[in-house]
């Protein structure tokens, strides 16, 4: 059995060197409420398609990674129970013939490995706060330390550590730039008060650097991605005050239902959807859009 199965489109795409752009599925099966998931799975690759980027929805479907979805494939992923996958499920899933979605770790894996060299996702997954105690790191850090994917992502949700995320990220060796800005952006928030070293302007300074990494790993392919870290603009962002104070009622809900692990957050995003009356969503949902969009930029510039 083949590791994994670019769909006709997406191999047709890499194969004559068009711009693609892979995206992950947890958000869509753990991270956005039912119906509005397969619409935003939907609206995420037509965006892609209208700028002529070809899309690579990636899930494990009955066993196989699937690198590019058909409809029905992106209607599984939003409407049927899924695994969250990450790169350690990928062989149990195969073995049992089994579905996931996959997270940003498992989908970058497999991106990395199908030749795709850019992904858009909502949020990174980081440094869990408290970690030092409960050890609770997303294995999307380090498996960015050795898969050459550039991930467009609003930086990671402020419901994480974020300084200790970006002191693993460095620790990792996985390079982090801000795209049009000078600080880390808080997913629902355009802005933290974390500076970064890197701040780049256009698509064709990330292509740059990717091609850069690529001559810099004489064809190793066990070597870091790039994290582009893309604010959503501040007009759309979520009212700060409102975010705190539902931020801190997640986590006592959190706290007091024992969550932990990896379902710790699908909880959070949830209890947040709710508490925000879908405000929190409409921020999560724009701010994944603008993800969108800069990746295909990236792509396009990549390709060119
Ligand atoms: N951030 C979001 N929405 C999500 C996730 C992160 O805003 O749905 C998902 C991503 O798939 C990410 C995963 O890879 O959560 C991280 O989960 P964990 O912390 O269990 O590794
Ligand atoms: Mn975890």
């Amino acid at each position: 059995m083949s590791p994994f199965e670019p769909s006709p489109e997406v191999a047709a795409a890499l194969q004559e060197g068009r711009p693609v752009v892979a995206l992950e599925s947890t958000i869509i099966s753990h991270g956005l409420p039912r119906p509005r998931n397969h619409e935003a799975a939907v609206e995420f690759e037509e965006i892609l398609r209208s700028r002529g980027v070809t899309p690579a929805t990636i899930a494990v479907l009955d066993g196989v990674p699937r690198v590019g979805l058909d409809a029905e494939g992106v209607r599984r992923i939003a409407e049927e129970d899924l695994a969250k996958a990450s790169v350690r499920d990928l062989p149990i899933l195969a073995a049992r013939h089994s579905s996931g979605a996959t997270t940003v770790a498992a989908t970058a894996f497999l991106a990395a490995r199908a030749g795709i060299r850019v992904f858009a996702t909502g949020g990174l997954g980081g440094v869990h706060r408290g970690a030092s105690s409960t050890f609770d790191e997303s294995a999307d850090l380090s498996t960015l330390a050795g898969c050459p994917v550039a991930v467009v992502s609003a930086g990671v949700k402020s419901v994480l550590d974020v300084p200790a995320t970006l002191e693993r990220l460095e620790t990792l060796s996985v390079p982090v730039v801000g795209y049009r800005t000078d600080v880390f952006p808080l997913f629902w928030l355009a802005a933290s008060d974390l500076p970064l070293d890197w701040r780049v302007d256009s698509p064709e300074e990330v292509a740059a650097i990717l091609r850069a990494q690529e001559a810099a790993a004489d064809g190793r392919l066990d070597r870091p991605g790039l994290l582009v870290a893309n604010p959503i603009p501040v007009e759309q962002q979520w009212d700060p005050a409102e975010h705190d104070r539902v931020l801190e009622q997640a986590f006592a809900a959190a706290a007091e239902a024992g969550v932990r692990g990896k379902a710790v957050t699908p909880f959070l995003l949830g209890y947040i959807v709710r508490a925000s009356g879908g405000v929190s969503l409409e921020v999560n949902l724009d701010l994944a859009r603008n993800n969108v969009r800069v990746a295909a930029d990236i792509a396009i510039a990549l390709a060119a």
